[in-house]
């Protein structure tokens, strides 16, 4: 690695080194970066790469409401507004148990990329709390996101900052914000939050649009490899929260095979083909377990999640989406995968393959679809819900779908050429993180030091 690139990682790892997810994440982009800070030698001086893994600033707040007992509850809440760099801070909230400041920061990192790669004038932040929404009454969850709102508003706004859902953050989490938002702000202010119901300045296709977009970064991908169609292959694809849901949805219209999904604690296989009005039923409607599955489908088969090992990356597939979490494709599962024939990864979620299993993947010659890349429909569309809200003016749903669809072609197309430009073949992974960081580098060096 070139020397200011190995003096940044290891002042990142020293003055970061409880937060491993951020290495990570940092160390990922790094190491791909090499050939772009080879050709700028200046960069070292006007501290480019350091300013790039600092974030502009990161908030934490408490959070306190009260259970349905009447037991007052205590979470922390974060922003980490990144960089706006090129537009405002833009990227979801995580509602999860798991969530802290490491998880944070490298969600907030990988967002600035990603929102380079949609050509969109969107910066990057992330946001959430260590709140577990699974089990609370509809109230709960409506006083939790209402104190979280009266502490969050004072730092976003429509061109300044504008969170959205993420893991454990929909619809219903976006509504109850930013009614208490427009409360306390007295403002109606459409383009604060994306993400929003479709009766109050929501976008069509905004929900579908992450999903639909990895399926669609992929048919690109399968088609620049040698004319490979989606038609009749594999699939498997971990989660059963929106990301999976839509590109279910969108790989059956392709004519893929989809026959396992999973939630955190377990899979179903069904050789059959997986029922998705079924999935969805249980988890849009009913908030279920994916383990009901089997109360209505019998035959199919439910394997419990015991270790880090997630065993729905033991079945057989052509193609594999992780739409789940971080670090859910470790090296032991990518080499199953790659024992069973793999053809093709395609990243729904944010960094679902550890560093090992990427470069394991890479080196047996299997496509990987870069998350910063390919599912960045989701961030890209809710760009797009912002631009309705300025107009405000709707577009159909065909409308933002073909939009969608134009969108992640030229992403694919940026990685494809950053590939081509560099010689890395088709290591999309290089390539994302180059053509992000070329167009992120220029900006930063207008913009002055700050
Ligand atoms: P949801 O909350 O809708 O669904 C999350 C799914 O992943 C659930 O099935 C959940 O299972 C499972 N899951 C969550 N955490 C874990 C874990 N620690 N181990 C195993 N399974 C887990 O979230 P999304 O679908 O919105 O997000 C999924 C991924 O996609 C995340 O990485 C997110 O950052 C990323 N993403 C989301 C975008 C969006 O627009 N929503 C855009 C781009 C990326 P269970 O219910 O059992 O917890
Ligand atoms: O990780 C992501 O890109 C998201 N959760 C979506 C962010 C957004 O602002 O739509």
């Amino acid at each position: 690695m070139n020397s200011y690139l190995e003096k940044v990682l290891s002042e990142v790892r020293v003055k970061n080194n409880n937060e491993p997810e951020f290495i990570q994440a940092v160390d990922e982009v790094l190491a791909t970066l090499e050939p772009v800070v080879n050709k700028h030698p200046e960069y070292e001086n006007i501290a480019l790469l350091e300013r790039f893994v600092e974030p502009e600033r990161l908030i934490s707040f408490r959070v306190p409401y009260v259970n349905d007992e009447g037991k007052t509850i205590v979470h922390r809440g974060y922003r980490v507004q990144f960089s706006s760099l090129i537009g405002p801070y833009k990227g979801g909230l995580r509602f999860h148990p798991s969530v802290n400041q490491s998880i944070m920061k490298f969600l907030g990192f990988e967002q600035i990329f990603k929102n380079a790669l949609t050509g969109l004038p969107i910066g990057g932040g992330k946001g959430g709390s260590d709140f577990d929404p699974k089990g609370k009454s509809d109230g709960e969850i409506m006083r939790f996101c209402q104190s979280f709102m009266t502490e969050l508003q004072r730092h976003i706004g429509q061109d300044v900052d504008v969170p959205a859902g993420d893991i454990g953050v929909g619809e219903r989490e976006i509504g109850y914000l930013f009614g208490q938002y427009k409360r306390i702000r007295d403002v109606y202010e459409g383009g604060v939050l994306t993400g929003k119901g479709l009766t109050y300045g929501g976008s069509l296709a905004r929900k579908e649009a992450t999903g639909f977009g990895l399926i669609y970064f992929m048919r690109e991908m399968l088609n620049a490899n040698g004319g490979i169609n989606l038609n009749g292959k594999t699939v498997t694809i971990s989660g059963a929260g929106n990301v999976a849901i839509y590109a279910c949805q969108k790989a059956l219209e392709y004519g893929a095979n989809v026959v396992a999904m999973s939630d955190s604690k377990g899979c179903i296989y069904d050789k059959y083909g997986i029922d998705l009005d079924l999935i969805k039923q249980i988890k849009e409607v009913e908030r279920g377990r994916i383990s009901d599955y089997l109360k209505v489908h019998s035959d199919a088969e439910y394997f419990e999640a015991e270790s880090e090992d997630s065993p729905i990356w033991n079945i057989k597939t052509d193609i594999a989406l992780p739409c789940a979490t971080q670090n859910e494709v470790t090296l032991n599962s990518a080499k199953k995968l790659v024992a069973n024939g793999v053809i093709a990864i395609g990243e729904g979620a944010n960094m679902p393959c550890t560093k090992e299993a990427t470069e394991y993947f890479l080196k047996n010659s299997v496509l990987v679809a870069p998350a910063k890349a390919a599912n960045a429909g989701g961030v890209a569309t809710s760009a797009i819900e912002m631009s309705q809200n300025s107009m405000r003016y709707y577009l159909t749903f065909d409308e933002v779908d073909s939009k969608l669809n134009n969108i992640m072609i030229n992403i694919f197309l940026s990685c494809k050429k950053a590939c081509e430009e560099y010689n890395l073949g088709n290591n999309y992974v290089a390539g994302a993180n180059i053509a992000a960081f070329r167009k992120l580098a220029k900006a930063m060096k207008a913009q002055g030091i700050v």
